[in-house]
């Protein structure tokens, strides 16, 4: 059994930073059970726990996720996590229902593919929704328009998606087809860590497979994960490893989508073309609604933006302001930048309602 190296399993001076002297272990948490972890080290693979100590300091929601770094110490047959290395990226939804709960769905990826299938799966507002949620990751977007083999012309498709981006590389793909998938790998280099995001059935374990076994080495760190032999299918969000040292984590479809946004700077990111013309709008607190000389209407009247666009930033911004008050409410840390703009918005949002006769 080859023991996998810190490199191997995505470690790098950004954490390197963070180790300082100490007889900790560094590991990986490479998949989550309901009862603990199970986290990679260079001894190998162990079931891990969160030390009760750090259980007790820690948030629930801040408990590791899959891609975490956490520094732990090996007793005979199991780890116990001691603490968590600070996340290069994370990517983040709130849990289901009436609460301001973060849950993590994965840490320290560089790159986060949104698979989307132009089959039965493209909607253009659930895409923003989904490359919202991604700014505010630190990782890099990557779409990939999936199953163009079921389509007549992938050609409109890519159209509408490339008015959704700026600076995202978007791939169209056939998974069933290895070769449209080449382009991938410049993203599943050695070390980087790479996330599939996306509906249910879009494809992306299908892609993840074809990925695995496209490797031309031996295995390796394969070998000692006991529950990546053979084909691959999501069960739980797991950790995988390439021959050439890419590192992917799959992820069961999320089937309710809601924004964890922790302010508007990854809205602004993602709806950068509206920002944009908002800026240019007569005055400066424009809703964009009657105001005169408003270069958003303006572009909605001329075509050049969707008003659905508009609607959905209008909306993904109502429900991050929604979860920011209610996390004030509930007591979490909301930092000072984060509750000014809180104030502006909940300004803005309470003259809207009123000039729209809602609420
Ligand atoms: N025709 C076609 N079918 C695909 C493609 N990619 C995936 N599939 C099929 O779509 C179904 C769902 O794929 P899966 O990878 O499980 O989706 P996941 O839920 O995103 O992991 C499977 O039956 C795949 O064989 C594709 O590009 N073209
Ligand atoms: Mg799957
Ligand atoms: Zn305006």
């Amino acid at each position: 059994m080859e023991k996998p190296s810190l490199e191997k399993l995505g470690w790098n001076s950004f954490f390197e930073q963070y180790l300082g002297k100490t007889d900790f272990i560094p590991a990986r948490i490479i998949r989550k059970h309901n009862s603990g972890y199970d986290l990679a080290c260079q001894e190998g693979v162990y079931y891990a726990r969160i030390r009760g100590k750090l259980r007790k300091d820690l948030p629930k929601e801040q408990w590791p996720a899959v891609g975490d770094w956490v520094l732990c110490t090996l007793e005979k047959e199991y780890a116990m996590i001691e603490s968590i290395l600070p996340r290069k990226s994370k990517i983040s939804r709130k849990v289901s229902g009436k609460t301001s709960q973060e849950q993590i769905i994965a840490a320290n990826a560089d790159t986060i593919f949104l698979v989307v299938s132009l089959f039965e799966d493209f909607n253009p507002r659930k895409i923003e929704r989904y490359l919202a949620l991604i700014a505010e990751s630190q990782a890099k977007p990557v779409v990939i328009l999936n199953k163009v083999d079921l389509i007549e012309d992938a050609k409109p498709f890519l159209e509408e998606a490339e008015k959704l981006v700026t600076d995202v590389p978007i791939l169209v793909t056939n998974a069933l087809k290895a070769e449209t998938l080449a382009v991938l790998e410049q993203y599943t280099n050695k070390g980087q860590t790479s996330v599939f995001l996306g509906s249910s059935g879009a494809g992306k374990s299908t892609i993840v497979n074809v990925l695995l076994d496209a490797g031309h080495q031996k295995q390796t760190v394969n070998d000692i994960g006991k529950h990546n032999k053979g084909k691959h299918t999501t069960t739980s969000r797991d950790m995988l490893f390439l021959d050439n040292g890419g590192i992917l984590i799959d992820n069961p479809g999320i089937r309710e989508l809601r924004v964890w946004l922790d302010g508007d700077e990854a809205l602004s990111e993602s709806f950068a073309d509206i920002e944009a013309l908002a800026q240019e709008c007569r005055f400066r607190d424009c809703l964009h609604d009657m105001e005169p000389d408003c270069k958003v209407r303006e572009a909605i009247k001329s075509g050049v933006l969707d008003q659905e666009r508009v609607d959905n930033w209008r909306k993904l911004r109502e429900e991050s302001l929604e979860l920011l008050q209610k996390r004030q409410e509930f007591g979490r840390h909301v930092d000072k930048s984060q509750s000014n703009r809180l104030a502006k918005w909940t300004k803005t949002a309470r003259k809207k309602s009123c000039r729209r006769g809602l609420r």
